[in-house]
């Protein structure tokens, strides 16, 4: 009856016309087609997911040609929070981002049992293990006893002299004050950490309790982790035993969660690698090792390709929902390479090195634009998503991670040189802009179109192109060292443009704007490192006493803004007197922050730069020395002496 009121309805109840009926089809095919698409965001969890896509496991495309383990290439980067969904930006680890399901290895498949330890694939398996039983048990059989480690190796090339409380005492008692006053700041951190969130992953200062967030998959302790070597490196050694105990006896690595491996990598396996070549003692890295070698299974199915998350037991993995087309994202993938090459050399099993060099043959292979590495790559076509180019977010320790292999080789990766370099040259040609009063910064780059922003976490450049100078075209060299001080300097700017004297998440330099935020969203400043970083390492480059004095205009702004009765708080809006507190002490504040502080006012011969690499985290790696690695009886001899 319906039908009859309509125009064109025919008498004959359903006797729609010919285009009619076109349309009506074409509608019903689109609603079914969206509601299946739909079935996609469902949590793995609902039923009706399971139901109807359990067999539809991606495949991924093998790139690159070779023996099993060459074709394929895992890596994930850590969602560079600024582009992450905002929820991470606020409150680091607490984004319930629902991880996209991008591949389901079945325990056993071919992709997982390539990725096992070459040693393992001899061992005949239970068909019920599962892949992440069988990526442990591998480690555990290749990396398990502490004698197998090599640390022995490295330590006639380290610590000299061994590091304790007085190690980098600057000669001038101003600087030794600002350098106490940072260790204070350390300790109060610490102490407020443990009183109200001891084994959890952050202190929440304001409620005094604890946070704990998804980002790590269910692991804990990260501020404990990530404190080891500072705590160590200031001589709170109380506070490092204390932590090495809680790690010895409390650190759970059985997760059942889904971790993002580029977290866990940085923060977890960073930090114990680092623990481990600082102090000579082994405080639960095998452990570590089979946690990421059971990452690894996860990842295995797209070796051809990134992924970012791995569900440790499960040896599963897939990447962030919300990254571009379930893509894979360039800093999160290309930031491995300097603990796995480490594991590798503490563990002679060659699994590690072998991923990450395969990431690089991946992204060797393919097509840059203007020689730019965009943001996103697809773990299924292997093809750039979308021409997003930062510096900043999405990109930045891709970048710092290729330099950094590089020098922590003593100097012989070259083919990590020659990708920076490169990089850097594409860099500068398209993204490196001046402003109308003259401050160089780094804009983003969108398919060629030029956005005139620069996140926070693109400061860490200055410090980046520091380090590289020297290593650069012999005409280059001085460019560099001014380029990385120009940026610096802006990113000071950035900071002194602010009432607090602290800097907004992104500054922009448009519509009149110049290294200010001009966006409400982009106001906060969540104790990030990147700015003060950066002085660090020019300050260890030129000694030019300005980097010591905005350090501490830094210390003052964040004993004024950040600390709180109970900690120190990420605050709300830079360019305003009354903040607003987020109510977070990051892991990195204790990681990085304070850290870096700590080296800006203490002499040199504290972790020189010469013999250590700092990871994204700021956990300082040894160089590998050839020296160090092949000279055992001139170590065995300078170790008995
Ligand atoms: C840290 O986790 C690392 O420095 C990472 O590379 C970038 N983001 C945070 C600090 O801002």
């Amino acid at each position: 009856m319906v039908f009859r009121k309509l125009p064109g309805v025919s008498a004959s109840g359903m006797g729609l016309r010919l285009s009619q009926k076109f349309v009506f089809l074409l509608f019903l095919s689109g609603l079914v087609t969206l509601c299946f698409g739909a079935l996609f965001f469902l949590p793995d969890s609902v039923r009706l997911k399971r139901i109807f896509l359990s067999k539809t496991e991606t495949q991924p495309v093998t790139v690159g040609s070779g023996s099993e383990n060459d074709a394929r290439e895992a890596h994930p980067k850590r969602a560079k929070e600024q582009e992450r969904p905002r929820a991470v930006a606020s409150a680091k680890g607490e984004t319930s981002t629902k991880l996209k399901s991008l591949s389901r290895p079945p325990a056993g498949s071919h992709e997982a049992t390539a990725a096992r330890a070459p040693e393992d694939r001899t061992l005949p398996r239970s068909r019920t293990e599962s892949a992440s039983q069988r990526a442990t048990s591998a480690a555990r059989g290749a990396a398990a006893a502490p004698d197998t480690f090599s640390y022995r190796r490295f330590k006639g090339c380290l610590l000299k002299p061994p590091l304790g409380s007085d190690s980098g005492k600057p000669g001038d008692p101003a600087t030794t004050e600002r350098r106490e006053k940072v260790k204070e700041m350390m300790k109060f951190a610490w102490d407020n950490y443990k009183l109200y969130a001891w084994g959890k992953n952050e202190l929440r200062p304001l409620t005094r309790n604890g946070h704990v967030g998804n980002m790590f998959g269910g692991l804990r302790g990260a501020s404990i982790i990530d404190s080891l070597d500072t705590l160590y490196i200031m001589g709170l050694m109380d506070e490092y035993n204390d932590a090495k105990e809680w790690v010895k006896s409390s650190l759970d690595l059985n997760s059942n969660g889904e971790a993002s491996l580029f977290e866990v990598n940085i923060r977890y396996v960073g930090g114990l690698l680092s623990a481990y070549y600082l102090t000579g003692e082994e405080v639960r890295l095998i452990d570590a090792f089979c946690f990421v070698t059971a990452c690894l299974c996860g990842t295995s199915v797209v070796l051809s390709l990134p992924v970012l998350c791995c569900s440790c037991c499960s040896g599963t993995s897939w990447s962030w929902g919300w990254a571009s087309a379930g893509s894979s994202i360039l800093a999160e993938f290309g930031t491995l390479h300097l603990e796995f090459i480490h594991l590798t050399e503490l563990s002679s099993n060659p699994i590690y090195t072998e991923k990450v060099m395969n990431i690089r043959k991946v992204l060797n292979k393919i097509e840059k634009p203007h020689g730019l590495y965009p943001n996103f790559l697809s773990p299924v076509s292997g093809n750039w998503v979308q021409h997003h180019v930062s510096i900043g977010g999405l990109g930045d320790s891709f970048y710092e991670y290729l330099i950094k292999s590089y020098l922590m080789s003593d100097k012989t990766d070259d083919d990590a040189k020659m990708m920076y370099y490169s990089a850097l040259e594409a860099i500068e040609a398209n993204l490196v802009q001046k402003s109308p009063s003259g401050l160089t910064y780094m804009a983003e780059w969108r398919g060629g179109i030029l956005d005139h922003k620069m996140g926070h976490l693109a400061c860490f450049s200055g410090g980046m192109i520091g380090i590289g100078a020297d290593d650069g075209a012999p005409d280059k060299r001085q460019h560099y060292l001014d380029l990385a001080a120009e940026i610096t300097h802006t990113c000071h700017e950035s900071y002194t443009r602010s009432a607090t004297k602290l800097g907004p998440e992104a500054f922009r330099f448009d519509a009149g704007a110049e290294a200010t935020a001009t966006r409400l969203s982009d106001r906060y400043y969540i104790l990030r490192p990147e700015v003060i970083e950066s002085y660090m390492y020019m300050w260890r480059l030129t000694h030019d006493p300005k980097y010591r004095e905005w350090g501490w205009e830094a210390v003052e702004a964040l004993e004024e803004h950040c600390r709180v009765e109970s900690g120190f708080s990420g605050i709300r809006d830079v360019y305003t007197m009354t903040v607003g507190h987020d109510n977070m002490q990051q892991s990195f504040f204790l990681s990085e922050t304070l850290k870096y502080l700590y080296l800006l006012f203490s002499d040199d011969d504290l972790l020189p730069l010469e013999d250590w690499v700092f990871n994204t985290e700021a956990h300082p790696l040894p160089v590998v020395r050839k020296s160090c690695l092949q000279d055992e009886a001139t170590q065995d001899k300078t170790l008995a002496e």
